[in-house]
């Protein structure tokens, strides 16, 4: 940017109230929500609870009003999956092992196809949600990203869905801000989607410096920083 471009940026920062200029994000019918992983296995008193993480879902449920498109995921593993650390001899959650596809993390087993666990939190109030996206149903890769699976390859379909119904731009939001919410936001810069992540929608799990490097990574591939009040 030119320095005039940028005094120019300063100068409307200092004199236009933020509430004025900031939430100036209007989702229109190219934009979707995509509210990841909130769910119970995520939720207090879930197997791999993620911290304050129930106090997304009214964020989520406000903005989500915003959105003519909305689309869910769902962590859905197999028994014994391979991001379990109960399936690894001596091994305990939050230890990494390597794999063929790269470092795994290791957790408790979580969000178990079919069990209460992996439900959606029943306190999300989104009727209109056109898509629910499962991922990680394969034994022996996890799936952090609702775009593609950890191998790097393995397509889930969510970018050719989003490109089909001419959707260009995606918001994400929900469970863990490090994990499944930042994979999905890199994977979606990487199909050239504007993208932005909505950070008071979001929770972080942070194990070993991860939702650092999480914000730092997606710095650097454009993704977008926003708080709620941006959403008109
Ligand atoms: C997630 C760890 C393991 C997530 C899913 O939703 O961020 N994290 N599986
Ligand atoms: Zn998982």
């Amino acid at each position: 940017a030119g320095l005039g471009t940028i005094l120019g940026s300063m100068a409307l920062a200092t004199l236009v109230p933020r509430n004025l200029w900031a939430a100036a994000i209007k989702p229109d019918d190219g934009s979707a929500l995509l509210v990841i992983d909130v769910q119970n296995c995520f939720l207090p008193g879930g197997s791999l609870a993620v911290k304050d993480g129930e106090q997304v879902v009214p964020v989520i449920n406000k903005i989500a009003k915003s959105f003519a498109n909305v689309v869910m995921t769902q962590d859905w593993h197999t028994p014994g999956h391979v991001s379990f650390a109960s399936v690894h001899a001596g091994k305990k959650p939050f230890e990494t092992i390597d794999l063929a596809y790269g470092k795994q993390v290791l957790w408790p087993d979580h969000c178990v196809q079919g069990t209460d666990g992996a439900a959606l939190s029943k306190e999300l109030a989104i009727p209109q949600a056109e898509l629910i996206i499962r991922k990680g149903f394969h034994k022996d890769v996890d799936s952090y990203s609702a775009f593609t699976e950890a191998d790097g390859k393995t397509t889930t379909g969510l970018g050719a869905y989003l490109t089909a119904r001419k959707i260009n731009r995606v918001f994400v939001a929900g469970l863990a801000t490090d994990f499944c919410v930042a994979w999905t936001a890199l994977d979606a810069r990487k199909a050239d989607f504007e993208t932005f992540v909505v950070e008071d929608a979001c929770r972080g799990i942070d194990t070993q410096g991860s939702l650092a490097k999480a914000w730092s990574d997606m710095d650097k591939a454009g993704v977008k920083r926003i708080q709620s009040s941006d959403i008109a």
